[in-house]
């Protein structure tokens, strides 16, 4: 998708600081962390949103959780995985993404009313 942000960073032509990288899964860190670790975990199949998620495709979504396992060894603590999809979750970015945040104590409280 030529006007996506992260199809950008997944060619390249946007700078990221890379956690990992494979011919499937990418992960970098979020340039708006909410947490000491904040970093996302990105299929390099286009998917818009967890909604668009299929038999065809859900392979990647498999994959970035093994990224995700991979990526927490040693987070010993605990650590939050979170997807929003759609506008009332405040999806951002239209390309499937899943964060990670760790490093402190997180709160029990999954959503804020605004
Ligand atoms: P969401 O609200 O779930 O769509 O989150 C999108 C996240 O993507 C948001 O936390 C900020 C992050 N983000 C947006 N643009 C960029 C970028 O150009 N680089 C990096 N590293 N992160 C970005």
């Amino acid at each position: 998708m030529s006007d996506c942000i992260f199809c950008k960073i997944i060619a390249g032509e946007i700078p990221s600081t890379k956690r990992y990288e494979d011919d499937d899964v990418i992960a970098f860190n979020d340039l708006n962390p909410q947490a000491p670790i904040h970093f996302l975990v990105v299929p390099k199949l286009h998917i818009p949103c967890a909604k668009d998620i299929t038999a065809e495709n859900s392979a990647y979504v498999a994959k970035c959780f093994e990224v995700i396992a991979k990526l927490t060894k040693g987070f010993d603590t605990g650590f939050r995985v979170i997807n929003n999809c759609g506008e009332d979750a405040g999806q951002s970015v239209k390309h499937l993404h899943f964060h990670v945040l760790a490093g402190r104590r997180l709160g029990e409280k999954l959503c804020a009313e605004i």
